[in-house]
């Protein structure tokens, strides 16, 4: 009689141990990982005219009723099972109409509004009226409430960034409607505003910090491009802080403004967080691993893990700014963070 073979003795191990829920380190295939990480999102770009047409339709067929919130979201033809962005984080566009109002609400997906056409609208954040122009970049952090409301006599357009598919693979995500059909307004953001930076009003304490209005970034922004020299992987980066903690935007998400100036290029980089770009203004291309994005205002790209990277603005008068959302602050305190120059 023949005696079983090593293999047949630890087949049958594995077996026998499936049925107890156990596995073996033999059972693992470590051989088949790679030296770099892997993702499985793709570098993809979406083009504003296709956002804007799914808009317009939406705003003739889906009712604020209906949708609760009517965006329009970028799905990652990779992740098609998990209809989103990225495996992190995730656009939508959202467009309301004059006269509509978006009903409170909270979860503990951190989210921000970044506002592309229209203003005069606004949005209430845990009773904070923040009151939108183009380009104001308004926080709705983990578990604020957080309603929208547009009586300016004209459509509104903006860029929702959200961390949900993050918290959605922690099992993190929970929803819960406002008692309220809309919050009260207690204080505006312009209120705020005044306690943060110099010249504060005496015996004013820090109040929640959610608007970062266009105005001061703009001035940020063209302060940099005339006193700095610019980072040579990311063009003029202008990162928003938390002005509490001089933190990242939100503890998941970093937002950030590069301009690149007529013809400036960057270098090729690649680092361990996943960005999504939208272009706020001009044009140019982007070359993402094999692929190369030409991009005008309105469009969004991915630029996944690991994938090297670098922007141009191939024009010749007009300057280009990137608004993008990051991951980075989710890998940096997890230790996970890395980055390194790379050709491309
Ligand atoms: C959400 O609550 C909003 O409150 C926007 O405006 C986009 C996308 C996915 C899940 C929740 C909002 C969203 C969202």
């Amino acid at each position: 009689m023949k005696s079983p073979n090593i293999s047949d003795n630890v087949e049958a191990l594995n077996r026998d141990m499936a049925n107890k829920n156990l596995g073996g380190h033999w059972q693992l295939g470590l051989e088949s990982y790679l030296s770099y990480p892997e993702t499985t999102v793709q570098p993809c770009l979406w083009k504003w005219k296709d956002v804007y047409e799914s808009l317009m339709r939406a705003g003739e067929v889906v009712s604020m009723e209906e949708a609760e919130r009517r965006t329009v979201r970028l799905l990652n033809p990779a992740l098609r099972d998990r209809q989103a962005t990225t495996h992190t984080i995730h656009f939508s566009f959202q467009y309301v109409k004059t006269g509509e109002h978006a009903r409170p609400h909270r979860h503990t997906a951190a989210a921000f509004r970044f506002i592309l056409n229209g203003s005069g609208a606004y949005t209430t954040v845990n009773g904070q009226k923040c009151v939108m122009e183009e380009g104001d970049l308004i926080l709705t952090p983990q578990l604020s409430w957080h309603d929208h409301t547009n009586d300016s006599g004209k459509p509104i357009i903006w860029l929702d960034g959200l961390d949900i598919p993050l918290v959605q693979s922690l099992q993190q995500l929970l929803f819960e409607p406002h008692p309220e059909n809309a919050q009260r307004v207690e204080k505006t953001s312009e209120e705020v505003a005044i306690s943060y930076g110099h010249g504060r009003p005496a015996g004013a304490s820090a109040a929640e910090f959610f608007h970062y209005k266009w105005s001061d970034t703009y001035r940020r922004l063209n302060a940099l491009v005339e006193a700095a020299a610019p980072d040579r992987f990311d063009g003029y980066l202008l990162e928003y802080r938390n002005p509490t903690t001089e933190g990242p935007t939100m503890p998941t998400i970093q937002c950030a403004l590069s301009l690149l100036r007529p013809g400036q290029e960057t270098q090729g980089h690649r680092h361990t967080s996943t960005v999504i770009y939208h272009a706020f203004r001009g044009s140019g291309s982007s070359f993402v691993g094999e692929e190369r994005f030409d991009w005008k205002a309105g469009d969004s790209f991915v630029v996944p893990l690991w994938y090297p990277h670098r922007h141009v603005n191939g024009g010749a008068s007009e300057e280009a700014i990137l608004f993008s959302m990051s991951d980075a602050p989710v890998l940096r305190s997890l230790g996970l963070y890395r980055e390194e120059s790379a050709g491309v």
